[in-house]
């Protein structure tokens, strides 16, 4: 028994009021929306450790995570979300097979892709802490 939800870890990357979107390829229920990047928290792996090694298996990149945004961000039907802010330390993030497309979004454009629903108000909480 592992005992609590399912944990799904993602990364609000920001730089100079610019955020890091990327678009999903898979599955197909999901393919095409636009995540904050993340992955699943291995058994017995801390969170923070996951979500650097998620941005660094997904993006190619060294990160430095900042501040925790909210608490559980829901995850239906039985997943929960943990977000924190975080910045670029070292590399220049690309898409590897989980994205089809990165962008950096510029002030202002926060909303121009198609979020998941399960991103949106992640979103709306990192622009309330740390957005332009
Ligand atoms: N997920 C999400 N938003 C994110 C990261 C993940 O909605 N920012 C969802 C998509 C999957 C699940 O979490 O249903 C597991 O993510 P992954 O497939 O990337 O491990």
């Amino acid at each position: 028994m592992s005992g609590g939800p399912l944990v799904v870890v993602g990364a609000a990357l920001l730089d100079g009021g610019r955020l890091l979107a990327a678009r999903r390829t898979g599955p197909p229920a999901l393919a095409g929306g636009w995540e904050l990047p993340g992955g699943k928290v291995d058994p017995g792996e801390g969170e923070r450790a996951a979500l650097v090694r998620e941005c660094r298996e997904e993006l190619g990149v060294e990160v430095e995570l900042l501040q925790r945004v909210g608490g559980d961000w829901p995850l239906p039907p039985s997943a929960v979300l943990r977000v924190w802010t975080a910045r670029v330390v070292a590399g220049v993030p690309a898409a590897g097979p989980d994205h089809s497309e990165l962008r950096w979004l510029d002030p202002g454009d926060w909303y121009g892709v198609a979020w998941l629903d399960a991103d949106l108000p992640v979103v709306r909480a990192v622009q309330a802490l740390a957005g332009p």
